[in-house]
């Protein structure tokens, strides 16, 4: 089979890019043909996604890439939970919510009065967050717009939906809703009544490498893409594409998606739905070819990137690289935050409140931004040794390797902090893990490659790069380091 050109739009957090694989066997090869900024809007009282300049880069960015030649395919990846509510018209009723918005959280007890938190585990198996599907759709009862609702589409479905036509739900991203049945592995029906949600909001199920459709006439008009370009469904959680997007050679590693958010956890062939695994935190979500994705959300890189916000509006120096650099020169564990407190998802000011958890638990607050930087590298390393010895013990499965993908992978520091805390080798790379994983979900689907999860990491390895990084240090700092976080 010839080589195929695929575009896979990855939108995060951060920012969307698209990106052209050329996919052959023993070929891959990535190129960015667009980025841009993703910035959400706080506007009546709301934190809000601009889904509509994010749709206005996709197209902009479908463009470029025609522009490179043409194309055989397109996939689209992004974030979880947050969904778009259509009109009985197809017609968008308002801004997809941001999962960071607080409204959500009067969800979380209406769901919980029609199944406990236990139940809910055992059904969905989802690490409890405030902002997952069920319990935003749950705090918008009673909403004018949820009330017009007929159709509730997750954001890379939506794009997909704008793009084909087509209306669909596709499964990795289904999975992070809170209302797929983990065990069936389809809508959760009986929850989805019980909730009084209408059973039309949710649309019928697709997996990666099903067909989605084509791109519609006026898609190829505004984009100037010429004859039948097919959209794949790829593993449309951008989570679950950068897991497939992992250059793993055996099946005994541990991943970290590292971006705003960092995925912590391994892959499994069936979810651990134990109370230990609730009590720990961790999630099930669905992976590409019927893996689970078995990990831990830990808070990730927006502590950093949110420090440098609150920075930059203050007029104080908010340049990446020089930060991370000082943060190398700082001791290391001048002090330390347990990531997972709830205080650090909503966005304001971040260094305040790392000072004030540090005062909460004994330990002088950062007295600069390199010591803030430093608390908040040393932190997360100490969260993912955490969440990867907490999936080995509830999992069974044995790690060699900590695999970090994403942006993340970018941040050298933290990288060698990363293989110390963990005790265990670090690779790190490619940072384009999601955008690779998309591709080659598309590619094997259409033919160009072949193989399973196995193959596909075979081609990875032979194509990109990859830094290694090897654990030194000593080991009891870390343990130390954990109990003065409060979580030792
Ligand atoms: P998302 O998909 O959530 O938008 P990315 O995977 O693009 O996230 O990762 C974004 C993060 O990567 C940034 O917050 C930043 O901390 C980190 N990053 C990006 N480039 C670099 C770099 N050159 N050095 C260190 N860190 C980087
Ligand atoms: C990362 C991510 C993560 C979700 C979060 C909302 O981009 O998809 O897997 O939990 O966003």
């Amino acid at each position: 089979m010839a080589e195929l050109r695929l575009a896979a739009v990855d939108l995060g957090a951060s920012s969307g890019r698209v990106m052209v694989g050329e996919v052959g066997p023993g070929r891959l090869e990535l190129t960015e043909v667009h980025r841009f900024a993703n910035r959400p809007v706080h506007v009546g009282g709301r934190l809000h996604w601009d889904v509509l300049s994010l749709y206005a880069g996709v197209l902009d960015g479908l463009r470029a890439a025609g522009r490179t030649g043409p194309l055989d395919g397109v996939g689209i990846d992004s974030w979880a939970v947050d969904v778009g509510l259509l009109d009985g018209d197809g017609e968008l009723l308002g801004n997809p919510l941001h999962y960071r918005d607080a409204g959500h959280l009067v969800g979380v007890d209406r769901v919980h009065a029609v199944a406990d938190a236990g139940e809910l585990y055992r059904l969905n198996g989802l690490q409890h967050l405030p902002f997952t599907t069920v319990f935003q759709l749950a705090a918008r009862q009673g909403s004018a717009q949820l009330a017009a609702a007929r159709t509730a589409l997750l954001v890379p479905d939506l794009v997909a939906h704008w793009l084909t036509g087509v209306v669909a739900a596709e499964v990795t991203n289904a999975s992070t809703t809170g209302l797929l049945d983990a065990g069936t592995r389809q809508w959760a029906w009986p929850l989805v009544d019980a909730l009084g949600l209408p059973r039309e909001l949710l649309p019928p199920l697709v997996s990666p490498g099903d067909p989605l459709g084509v791109l519609t006439p006026a898609v190829l008009e505004q984009t100037g893409l010429t004859g039948s370009v097919p959209v794949t469904a790829v593993g449309s959680h951008d989570t679950a594409s950068a897991v497939v997007g992992v250059p793993a050679a055996s099946d005994r590693f541990a991943y970290v998606s590292c971006g705003t958010w960092s995925l912590v956890g391994v892959e499994l062939p069936a979810p651990v739905l134990t109370d230990d695994s609730r009590a720990a935190g961790f999630t099930n979500e669905l992976g590409v070819d019927g893996t689970v994705r078995y990990l831990r959300n830990v808070m990730g890189l927006w502590l950093l990137s949110e420090s440098i916000r609150t920075w930059s509006a203050a007029g104080l120096p908010a340049d990446l690289a020089e930060l991370l650099s000082a943060a190398a020169r700082v001791p290391a564990f001048t002090a330390v935050v347990d990531c997972d407190d709830p205080r650090f998802l909503a966005p304001g000011d971040m260094p305040a409140r790392i000072a004030q958890l540090c005062s909460e638990t004994g330990q002088t607050p950062p007295q600069s931004q390199a010591e803030t930087v430093r608390c908040i590298l040393d932190s997360l390393a100490l969260a993912y040794r955490r969440a990867v010895r907490t999936a080995v013990e509830l999992s069974g499965t044995a790690v060699e390797v900590v695999h970090v993908v994403g942006g993340g992978a970018r941040n050298t520091l933290l990288m060698q902090l990363t293989a110390d805390a963990c005790g265990l080798p670090v690779r790190a790379g490619p940072v384009e893990a999601a955008a690779l994983g998309n591709v080659l979900v598309q590619a094997r689907a259409a033919g160009a490659v072949t193989g399973g999860l196995a193959e596909l990491r075979a081609l990875l390895r032979d194509t990109q790069d990859v830094v290694r990084y090897e654990p030194g240090g000593d080991p009891s700092a870390w343990a130390a380091a954990e109990r003065r976080s409060g979580r030792g």
